[in-house]
């Protein structure tokens, strides 16, 4: 059965090049800095976004955690979206594991915080509250349809933290695909973050891993965090390999997973019982609403996927598309046709 898989684009397999860099890969102990191949991931990584120095570490979710534990301590606060990913699908990590108080600003549609609501929520010098520290972003904003933050905004909120003495941590898990829907560099879309966190294993396509870029001091203090996380690895160059090949050839392909995203947002438009807005789609993320009923929500979704065409169902009557290297062009038209077939047999 042909299977379009829109789940996520962390469902990527990795490419014959990957497969080839990995099985050749020269390692060391990565934990005894021996490793040549995560330094070389690490140092092109830092290259690319302007920034000092760099670590490897297992995933998104371990990037973020380290940089929290980095840039916080017990009791601190951090301010963040909402709808932010890691205040919803990170287990709390925050809190669970660093005792650092969560303080929410509601996200606007755009992914962005208002910067009335930030300023507003960094605490004055008071014994009875805990200490501001850092403000955290989220660039694309996977809630927010993907969305990606202008560097307009990037530096004004740059600018508070400047004035407040605070600091700014990107979640750039999918920041080469805000760079190249703004058609820039993704060095200065972040050029006022102390510390970004990208994913090499989504749009990029690598099987594993991220990279947390800051100052060298930032990734000194990282690189402990990261051990006594547990993330301390070994021969770990087999894994870098591939994120070697995601940074220097999957970056250009991602301008035709955000094409694709839009002519499926395009097409469920016009597809009655569907409500989307295609105009929203900026990247590689499409979240569409089923008008009709919970039921036809609940078929709709369970034919689609017996059709082979798989999205992610992410709230009531909500379902979310995303993008990647395995799905075509071809293929969306495919999805489109299974889509008006089955909602048209409900
Ligand atoms: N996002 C996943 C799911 O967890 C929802 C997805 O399929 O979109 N930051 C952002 C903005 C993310 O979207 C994700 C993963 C992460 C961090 C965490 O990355 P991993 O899965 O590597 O821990």
């Amino acid at each position: 059965m042909r299977i379009v898989d829109l789940r996520s684009d962390t469902i990527t397999r990795p490419t014959p090049a990957m497969r080839r860099a990995m099985a050749e890969a020269r390692v060391g102990d990565d934990v005894l800095g021996e490793d040549p191949t995560v330094k070389q991931l690490e140092e092109m990584a830092a290259e690319r976004l302007g920034k000092e120095a760099a670590l490897f570490v297992a995933s998104g979710t371990m990037g973020n955690l380290v940089s929290l534990l980095v840039h916080c301590h017990r009791g601190d606060e951090f301010i963040l979206g909402d709808q932010s990913h890691t205040f919803f699908y990170e287990q709390g990590g925050s809190a669970g594991l660093g005792g650092i108080h969560p303080r929410t600003v509601p996200n606007q549609p755009d992914g962005t915080l208002a910067l009335h609501n930030i300023e507003a929520a960094i605490r004055p010098d008071d014994i009875h509250f805990p200490r501001t520290r850092l403000i955290a972003l989220e660039n694309t904003h996977t809630r927010c349809d993907g969305s990606p933050l202008d560097v307009k905004y990037m530096r004004a909120v740059g600018e508070i933290a400047r004035r407040y003495e605070v600091k700014v941590h990107v979640d750039g898990a999918r920041l080469f695909n805000a760079a190249i829907a703004l058609g820039m560099e993704a060095r200065d879309l972040v050029a006022e973050a102390d510390s970004v966190s990208f994913c090499l294993s989504k749009g990029l396509g690598a099987p594993v891993g991220s990279v947390v870029c800051g100052t060298r001091d930032f990734i000194t203090e990282a690189r402990r965090v990261r051990k006594m996380l547990g993330g301390g690895m070994r021969q770990v160059g087999i894994l870098a390999a591939g994120g070697i090949v995601a940074l220097t050839e999957m970056l250009d392909r991602l301008a035709g997973d955000h094409a694709n995203a839009r002519k499926l947002a395009e097409g469920l438009a016009d597809i009655d019982g569907l409500s989307i807005d295609p105009e929203r789609v900026k990247t590689n993320i499409v979240y569409l609403k089923v008008t009709r009923s919970d039921t036809v929500s609940e078929l709709l979704s369970e034919k689609l996927s017996s059709e082979g065409v798989r999205l992610l169902p992410t709230g009531p009557n909500q379902l979310r598309a995303v993008t990647n290297y395995h799905v075509t062009s071809d293929d969306i038209d495919y999805a489109l046709g299974v889509f008006r077939r089955v909602l048209s047999s409900i």
